[in-house]
């Protein structure tokens, strides 16, 4: 490392899901180099291995408490595959409800608990001591009012929570969605208290989360500069249209230079050349890929394994989604992730009052699913942050193998055997820091993605040499 060059260590990163460290090199005022590391791993493709098939989801379900419905959908979805069977219309929209209230609670989460004290002047009170550098811009008047929404916005995600736990039994960890369908009928008082607790919610989001996220967009057009990336984009289908099979609401689709192409699941393979994993010859897809932990392997530095597409590193997250389906061009920065994410919360609680009004409280939910004996499926779906998919082999009625590649692994990849960066290591590249022992604008950046490492590495092991580090 050259003389003028700092490296600073942020472990953890806090206000995000799971346990991420990233290194930043700066010098000259801006950041030069990143490194992006998953620093524990929980094994439960490895977990998976020799069980009863109907077990998937619950087991996956638990790699993460944020974005449990998402494994619920893509665990069901690969056992469906593999089953060959196809769920009726009543099982699709029950889904996609649950689905999306999941959705929206993450979305308000991550806005209001995450998100927005990167931006605000918070109370010198606990959750908010100690107090970093806070850049705080706004106002007074909006400031007070956004603090007041973020107090409301307890009340907003637990609500969507509720709506969870009506269809889908609990929340996390929904018991709801299982293969062949959905195990709750939509009587009609079930349906009533959900569209009533969607009605609110919709509303606070229309007239508090989205107004606020294109306030910061009007008082911090610098973070439109910042974390742009390499600007490939990737998303899957999101929530089937009922009536419509293989047809998603949100479309799936590649933008890579701005051009649109479709998504081949083929084309996906998983780099370990930085991970802590059992070496291998190649990088593999899913069905050829393997778990081995490595923990001595001197390149490795993430328990991320490093996801890429013909060999490109692709972000992911609403943003994506939206600007597949030519909701979102505005750009590809910081602010503009956390402004679609606002749009993308009105337009699935939308979605999710057409879906209600679908509902058929006597038709079936549940199409009988049986064990194949030998069988392969896969279940891609879009979740809160991207991407997410779930491979999975049965032989002799038992799962033989399973891989999940999960949207916060394409977005906090390490560098793969090519020396390619991930995404959100490509994004930090020449973010300016004024203060290398408080880099706030590093937490802005990686935050706008959204973190999850729960579900990115999916045995912790404390210690290994790592600092603390307080950025609030
Ligand atoms: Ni734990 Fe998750 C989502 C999945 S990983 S949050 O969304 O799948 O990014
Ligand atoms: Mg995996």
């Amino acid at each position: 490392m050259a003389p003028d060059k700092t490296l600073v260590t942020i472990n953890p990163v806090t206000r995000s899901n799971g346990l991420l460290k990233v290194e930043v090199e700066v010098s000259g005022g801006k950041v030069t180099d990143a490194r992006c590391s998953g620093i524990f791993f929980r094994g439960f493709e490895l977990i998976l291995q020799g069980r009863d098939p109907r077990d998937a989801g619950y087991y996956a379900e638990r790699i993460c408490g944020i974005c449990s419905t998402a494994h619920a959908t893509a665990a069901a979805m690969a056992l469906e595959d593999a089953a060959k069977i196809q769920v009726s219309d009543n099982a699709v929209l029950l889904r996609n409800l649950i689905f999306g209230a999941d959705f929206l609670q993450n979305h308000l989460r991550h806005f209001f608990f995450l998100g927005l004290p990167d931006y605000i002047d918070t109370p010198e009170i606990p959750p908010f001591t100690p107090h970093g550098a806070q850049r705080a811009s706004l106002p007074r008047a909006i400031n007070d009012r956004m603090m007041e929404h973020y107090r409301e916005s307890f009340r907003a995600s637990q609500m969507a929570h509720e709506m969870t736990v009506i269809f889908g039994g609990k929340a996390p960890h929904v018991h709801g969605i299982v293969p062949g369908g959905a195990s709750v009928k939509p009587t009609i008082d079930r349906v009533t208290r959900f569209g009533a607790a969607l009605e609110e919610v919709h509303r606070f989001i229309v007239e508090k989360y989205l107004p606020d996220a294109m306030t910061l967009g009007e008082y911090y057009p610098e973070d439109f500069q910042l974390g742009t990336g390499y600007r490939n984009l990737i998303a899957f289908g999101l929530f089937p249209k009922p009536g419509h099979p293989g047809i998603w609401t949100f479309p799936p689709g590649i933008a890579k230079d701005g051009m649109l192409e479709e998504v081949d699941q083929k084309a996906i393979q998983e780099d370990i050349k930085h991970s802590w994993f059992r070496e291998q010859p190649k990088p593999e897809n899913p069905w050829e890929g393997v778990t081995v932990p490595d923990l001595e392997k001197e390149e490795g530095y993430s328990w991320v394994k490093a996801p890429r597409y013909r060999g490109m590193a692709l972000e992911c997250g609403p943003l994506a989604r939206l600007w597949v389906r030519g909701d979102y061009r505005r750009g590809i920065s910081t602010l503009d992730r956390v402004m679609a994410r606002a749009q993308d919360a009105k337009k699935i609680s939308e979605h999710m009052k057409e879906w209600l009004e679908m509902l058929h409280p006597d038709a079936p939910t549940y199409t009988p699913f049986e064990v194949p004996k030998n069988a392969e499926g896969i279940g891609l779906t879009g979740a809160m942050r991207g991407p997410l998919g779930h491979w999975v082999r049965i032989e002799g009625g038992r799962i033989a193998h399973y891989q999940i590649v999960t949207p916060s692994a394409w977005n906090f990849s390490p560098r793969d055997g090519r020396g390619v960066r991930g995404p959100v290591e490509e994004a930090l590249i020449g973010t300016p820091v004024a203060d290398p022992a408080n880099p706030v604008e590093v937490g802005r950046v990686v935050r706008s993605y959204d973190a999850c490492l729960a579900c990115g590495t999916h045995v912790f092991e404390p210690g290994r040499g790592l600092t603390a580090f307080q950025i609030f």
